[in-house]
């Protein structure tokens, strides 16, 4: 099924018969005479347009010569680096399919994509060697090649050096399938977003350009990584889409690894999620640097509270656009822009997108009233892969069900009611309740446990978990303490319950399924 939605206003971007994406963002600069530009700084090193587009080359070769095919996926568990550029956009010259995977998971979950994907390849920094040896051990099918980005003799970065730089991009259309993005479901498995070769250029002109403004001479720092859709357009299509710059941080975000690199580099346009704002804010006591340089602050993955808004700009003079993206939307199609913020808000609708608020009777609300955020636009994913069910419940007729809950407004802003499902965005990272019950029940003391978001001093949502335990064991703060630390063994790192509740049964239906919403409001 390819729908292509059309907007009155905006006619959709035309594309040329013959259009592998990889041409318009990485060879187009040679061309246009950016070859001695920088294109990446990182803590330690920089890469040029030219060097960009050789290396490219080399990496397409490469994984040629490993044996990969069309159509073949190539997983990638890569830090923010040079090599994540190589390996992204050289499978998509190769014809091969990128899939960018979050760093932060454990074993299980990447096990669970590598069956689901049926990835011929994976690629990973060394860094993430513990979590992705165990689930190689635990796949069902392990790919048939696995690849180290860097370090030994059979790694990336020595495969690039025997590889030629020269490689003629694979035919492709625009609407071919070109990469796939894991979004966190809320039973906890993650499905497979299939996104075409057309999607960046669309995010990258509609949002990017007509919306953000970016220009040439920017310089894009994302606090967001690039296996995040945000990062993945912040920090590398976006600076690519304009021939600008863009700044990689390896490390963890936060105070640490970013100021360094923003007071070395001096962005021009800062992308952040609600919490780290909130965190710098506290920062800001000890150390504050220099921020005069950026043009536009741009927050995403959760709604942005009011008051950080305003905590900021009294901070930094800086204003802080928040809108609203998602993975199968690939980048934000909801947005305030440098010229009209009305905080509080995810702002108008993006250039090329259209939005409809469903109530529960399958109508169109009324201005005012809240219903469910359907959208379509040219960038969305063709489906999710492997899961017609899961498609067909999400992507109607060209329309994709957001599963959030909206509310537009006369003048034209939306606002943010919630989810329509159960799931959390923590530090604007997707976190399934499902799976951290499921992780609590595995502890020997605990029979059962129900996980619900609950709102923090800064306005900001965080996992908050009831659980029942077994005869013979006591709720108590050692207890507690200890369940904290099981969870952040046997989970990504920001998943686990910051509050611990015990009590002695759950909220139930009388088909069992535990009433969530009655523990919210408690
Ligand atoms: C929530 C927001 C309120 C919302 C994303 C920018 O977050 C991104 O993608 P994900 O697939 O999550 C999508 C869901 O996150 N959300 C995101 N931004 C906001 N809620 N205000 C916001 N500003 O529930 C949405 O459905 O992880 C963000 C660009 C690309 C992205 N993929």
């Amino acid at each position: 099924m390819l729908t292509t939605a059309r907007n009155a206003e905006t006619p959709s971007l035309r594309f040329p018969a013959n259009y592998n994406v990889a041409t318009a963002f990485i060879d187009r600069h040679i061309g246009e005479g950016r070859g001695a530009k920088i294109a990446i700084h990182t803590a330690d090193s920089a890469v040029t347009y030219a060097e960009l587009a050789a290396n490219v080359d080399r990496c397409a070769n490469a994984l040629v010569r490993l044996g990969l095919k069309r159509g073949e996926r190539v997983l990638m568990v890569v830090k923010d680096c040079p090599a994540f550029f190589y390996l992204f956009w050289g499978a998509i010259k190769a014809g091969i399919v990128p899939v960018p995977l979050n760093t932060l998971l454990r074993s299980s979950s990447y096990a669970f994509m590598i069956d689901d994907s049926g990835a011929a390849a994976l690629a990973y920094s060394p860094e993430f060697s513990g979590e992705v040896d165990l689930a190689l051990a635990d796949a069902k099918q392990a790919p048939r090649i696995v690849l180290r980005t860097e370090g030994g003799a059979d790694s990336l970065a020595e495969l690039l050096k025997q590889s030629q730089p020269r490689f003629a991009a694979v035919p492709a259309t625009a609407a071919d399938d070109c990469f796939w993005l894991y979004s966190s479901g809320s039973t906890g498995s993650p499905k497979g977003a299939v996104h075409r070769h057309r999607d960046m250029a669309v995010t990258s002109q509609r949002y990017g350009v007509e919306t953000l403004d970016i220009r040439e001479d920017d310089i894009f720092y994302s606090e967001a990584k690039l296996f995040f859709a945000y990062g993945l357009g912040n920090n590398m299509t976006f600076p690519l889409w304009v021939g600008a710059t863009a700044v990689l941080n390896g490390e963890r975000p936060g105070p640490a690894s970013s100021f360094p690199l923003i007071a070395r580099h001096r962005p021009t346009l800062y992308f952040g999620v609600p919490t780290l704002y909130a965190a710098y804010l506290q920062h800001f006591a000890r150390e504050k640097p220099d921020l005069s340089f950026i043009r536009h602050c741009v927050s995403a993955g959760e709604a942005l509270p009011a008051e950080i808004l305003r905590r900021w700009h009294e901070e930094t003079g800086l204003w802080i656009l928040d809108g609203i993206g998602s993975t199968e939307a690939l980048h934000i199609f909801i947005s305030n822009t440098p010229n009209d913020i009305k905080p509080g808000t995810s702002g108008k609708m993006v250039p090329g997108y259209r939005a409809r608020i469903v109530g529960e009777n399958g109508l169109d609300v009324a201005d005012g009233d809240s219903g469910q955020l359907f959208i379509t636009g040219d960038s969305t994913a063709r489906c999710y892969w492997n899961n017609a069910e899961r498609t067909a419940r999400t992507m109607v007729d060209g329309w994709l069900d957001t599963g959030d809950t909206y509310m537009r407004d006369a003048q034209g802003y939306y606002t943010y009611c919630g989810r329509s499902d159960d799931m959390l965005k923590v530090g604007g990272i997707w976190c399934s309740p499902f799976e951290i019950e499921s992780r609590l029940v595995e502890h020997a003391a605990v029979m059962e446990a129900a996980v619900v978001g609950r709102v923090d001093h800064e306005n900001l949502i965080k996992p908050e978990a009831f659980v029942v335990l077994k005869e013979g064991h006591a709720g108590n703060d050692a207890l507690a303490a200890a369940l904290t630390d099981f969870c952040r063994a046997g989970l990504a790192p920001y998943k686990y319950p910051r509050w611990i509740n015990f009590v002695t049964e759950l909220p139930k239906t009388a088909t069992g399924k535990i009433q969530r919403f009655l523990l919210r409001t408690r």
